[in-house]
C-alpha cells in the first residue's frame, strides 16, 4: 500500500490503498470519499515533489521520481546528483559536477595542488598558481612558516612529526609548541583547513 496526498490551504485528501479520507484541520472535520477530488498537483503547487524530482500527475495523488542526472540513493531515500566521471577527492553535489576537498582539482579532484596541503590552487593547469596560504604557511607554494612561526611547512619532515595525527605539514606558533612539547600525548593536531 501506498500513500499520496494532496494538500489544499485548508483540507488534505489521503489516499491509501482503496480509501480515502479527508480532513481539514483548521475546521476540525474530516470526512470519507471513494476517491478525493481531482486535482494535477504538479500544475497547482500541491505537491511535495522536490528540486532533484519530476512530479508526475495521477489521477489519484501524485508521483515524484528522480530527475536526469540523479538517481535514488537507497541508502538516503533521496535521490543523488551522479558524476560519470568519479569524485577521488571530492564530492558530488550537482549532475556531473564535483565539489573537490581542499588542495584538490580538476573534474574528477584527482589533481593534486603543488601547495604542500595548504591551499587552494587555480586549477589542472596551474596547480602551482596557489590562491591563498593556510596554516599559517606562506611562499610560492607555502613551503614557508609565517614570521613568528615555527617548523616545516613543507608536507612531511616536520620537526614535530611526532605530535602530529598522521602525517600532517603544519606550522605552530611558539605557544602551541611550547604546549606540544609539554604535552605531547594530549595534544591534538587537525589542519584549520
Ligand atoms: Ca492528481
Amino acid at each position: 500500500s501506498y500513500l499520496f496526498s494532496s494538500l489544499s490551504p485548508v483540507c488534505v485528501c489521503v489516499h491509501v490503498s482503496d480509501v480515502s479520507e479527508g480532513v481539514c484541520p483548521q475546521r476540525n472535520s474530516s470526512w470519507s470519499f471513494l476517491h478525493c477530488p481531482k486535482e494535477d498537483e504538479c500544475a497547482n503547487g500541491h505537491h511535495h515533489c522536490n528540486i532533484t524530482q519530476d512530479c508526475h500527475d495521477l489521477t489519484q495523488g501524485y508521483h515524484c521520481t528522480c530527475k536526469q542526472g540523479y538517481v535514488l540513493s537507497r541508502v538516503s531515500g533521496q535521490c543523488e546528483p551522479v558524476c560519470a566521471q568519479g569524485c577521488v577527492n571530492g564530492t558530488c553535489v550537482s549532475p556531473g559536477v564535483c565539489q573537490c576537498h581542499f588542495g584538490f582539482v580538476g573534474d574528477n579532484c584527482s589533481s593534486q595542488c603543488h601547495c604542500n596541503k595548504h591551499s587552494n590552487c587555480k586549477g589542472v593547469s596551474e596547480p602551482d598558481k596557489c590562491l591563498e596560504c593556510k596554516n599559517n604557511t606562506m611562499g610560492d607554494h607555502c613551503e614557508k612558516c609565517k614570521p613568528l612561526y615555527v617548523g616545516s611547512a613543507v608536507g612531511g619532515g616536520t620537526p614535530f612529526r611526532e605530535f602530529f595525527n598522521g602525517n600532517r605539514a603544519v606550522c605552530l606558533s611558539r605557544d602551541e609548541h611550547k604546549r606540544a612539547l609539554d604535552h605531547p600525548k594530549t595534544t591534538l593536531w587537525t589542519q584549520t583547513a
